[in-house]
């Protein structure tokens, strides 16, 4: 199809959607193709065809530890433009590479999109409030320049405080940063529902001085891989069917799964300033549609 037909398309659907805005298939094939063109042909800012499609309703895509590695973040997303994909960060945008604030603020902007807490944010943030935790978090790949431009932007710490631990995708998937039941002392018995109760704890303790804490729970091991009991338990605690997590390099060319796909690891070792990195990473290890 030439780029003419192409536009006609779109221009279609421009003429109709205060009525009946969700795109055809040919209208979003449209749309996807002249994202591609050279930007003096396109005619329509891409984000605005499926703006009214709810969240939910689009596929997943996954995102696991990027640790500051922007360049090859920005290459990974490329085939998954923000409009058409319901995108969840698992946590680790910060640390080893050098543009963990870049990532962070790219993943808050991005359309469509969660942004989960992992240790090294909970690290981050500890040693913003606390300077005698600089050194520490510097030995776990901190990056002076990054902490910095994180202290002249106090509403990237308010954002950062208020990220959740768990969230609850569609197909009773649940998401978390590391591949573990550890999440699990943060809630009651009696809490209705866990994951809320969770989120609202992990909130509580970044808010008042417990990054210990919430460091010592987000930086075990993947006990999901090992012990399939405790995971079994956990879904059933969470009302999921399975789990995507990262953390943990698993070094596999495509995310791991475990137990039939019942837990699955999304952290490829993406950074190249990872000191876990290395040549055989690909990307697609870390940044993968979910399947349905
Ligand atoms: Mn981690």
């Amino acid at each position: 199809m030439t780029v003419k037909i192409l536009q006609r398309l779109l221009e279609e659907w421009q003429a109709r959607k205060d009525s009946n805005p969700r795109p055809s298939v040919l209208e979003t094939d449209a749309l996807t193709r002249l994202s591609y063109a050279p930007t003096a042909e396109r005619k329509f800012y891409p984000t605005l065809l499926l703006a009214s499609i709810p969240v939910a309703d689009l596929p997943v895509l996954v995102v696991g530890d990027v640790h500051g590695d922007l360049e090859r973040l920005f290459e990974a997303l490329k085939p998954y433009p923000a409009a058409e994909w319901q995108t969840v960060f698992l946590g680790d945008l910060v640390d080893y590479g050098m543009f963990g604030v870049g990532a962070l603020r790219y993943a808050r902007d991005r359309a469509n999109t969660t942004v989960l807490l992992g240790n090294h944010e909970v690290a981050m943030l500890w040693a913003l409030r606390d300077p005698t935790r600089i050194g520490w978090w510097m030995g776990l790949g901190g990056q002076r320049h990054d902490l910095d431009e994180l202290a002249r932007d106090p509403a990237l710490q308010t954002w950062m405080r208020e990220r959740p631990a768990l969230v609850h995708l569609a197909n009773r998937t649940l998401a978390q940063h590391c591949g573990s039941d550890s999440y699990a002392a943060l809630t009651e018995p009696t809490d209705a529902g866990p994951i809320a109760a969770i989120n609202a704890n992990v909130r509580d303790l970044l808010i008042h001085e417990g990054e210990s804490t919430l460091w010592d729970l987000l930086s075990g091991p993947n006990i999901f891989e090992t012990q399939p009991i405790r995971l079994e338990r956990w879904l059933e605690m969470t009302s999921a069917r399975r789990v995507v997590f990262g953390h943990k390099p698993h070094g596999a060319s495509s995310p791991q799964r475990y137990h039939e796909g019942r837990a699955i690891n999304f952290d490829g070792g993406f950074s190249r300033g990872h000191r876990k990195y290395r040549r055989a990473s690909p990307m697609g290890a870390t940044v993968a549609p979910l399947d349905r």
